[in-house]
């Protein structure tokens, strides 16, 4: 009976806090907006421009421990998003896809807003390459919006990922960044062909005598700042 009294005066005073929870599971609103924004946390490794995908349960843009798709393995080592945005036109549990708006720089960030419909689209995902890496991205996926109330916001640390897809030899012909201006995408697999946490670079700073990259283009863990609101 005692916890029984506990949880209503829990419940009485989460109505009296979130008067904006009756936005909650509307079933008769037929679209929601959002805006996303991604905060650059590096010193030194500028953001490819960002792909965001709305998507249903049954999408996800990556799997730890799996191979990364092919859109993802262009992000990763080239920066382009188009491929994963493509997924859109060809993978009918994505409904919408959205483009930032370019290059995010270190301590700067890009925002995208967007309307969605919850029937079709009701989580995200995230991704954006580390430039001046082989293969490395920030990335979130199946971020599920549905319980998001108006004026409500998400925020999390973004991992960096290893796409798994190119070998980290951080050599001048393998990056594509202001640090080298080398080679993006490469269809060869050669590295371990599954998403992990990136083990940070090693650059020449440090000892590695083929690394075109110094000490400034290393980073921990996370590397971006990721801010969900919905507007509406
Ligand atoms: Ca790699
Ligand atoms: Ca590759």
């Amino acid at each position: 009976m005692k916890f029984r009294l506990i949880a209503i005066a829990a419940s009485v005073s989460l109505l009296v806090g979130c008067p904006d929870n009756d936005n909650n599971g509307d079933t008769t609103q037929t679209t929601r907006s959002y805006t996303v924004t991604v905060k650059n946390l590096t010193p030194n490794q500028p953001l490819s421009p960002l792909a965001v995908l709305a998507h249903n349960d049954q999408y996800r843009l990556f799997s730890v421990g799996e191979a990364a798709s092919d859109g993802l393995e262009i992000l990763a080592e080239s920066g382009d998003n188009s491929s994963v945005l493509a997924e859109k036109e060809t993978n009918t549990n994505v409904g919408y896809s959205f483009s930032g708006t370019g290059v995010v720089l270190p301590g700067n960030s890009d925002t995208i807003t967007f309307t969605i419909d919850p029937t079709q689209a009701s989580l995200i995902s995230v991704a954006s390459m580390l430039v001046n890496t082989n293969d490395g991205f920030v990335g979130e996926t199946q971020l599920d919006l549905t319980s998001l109330a108006v004026g409500a916001s998400l925020n999390m640390n973004m991992a960096v990922w290893d796409s798994g897809t190119e070998n980290n030899d951080e050599s001048a012909a393998s990056i594509p960044g202001p640090a080298a201006g080398g080679e993006g995408f490469n269809s060869a697999r050669d590295d371990n062909n599954r998403v992990s946490f990136h083990a940070g670079v090693i650059s020449l700073d440090d000892g590695l005598a083929t690394s075109v990259l110094n000490a400034t283009h290393r980073f921990l863990n996370p590397g971006a700042r990721l801010s969900i609101t919905r507007t509406e």
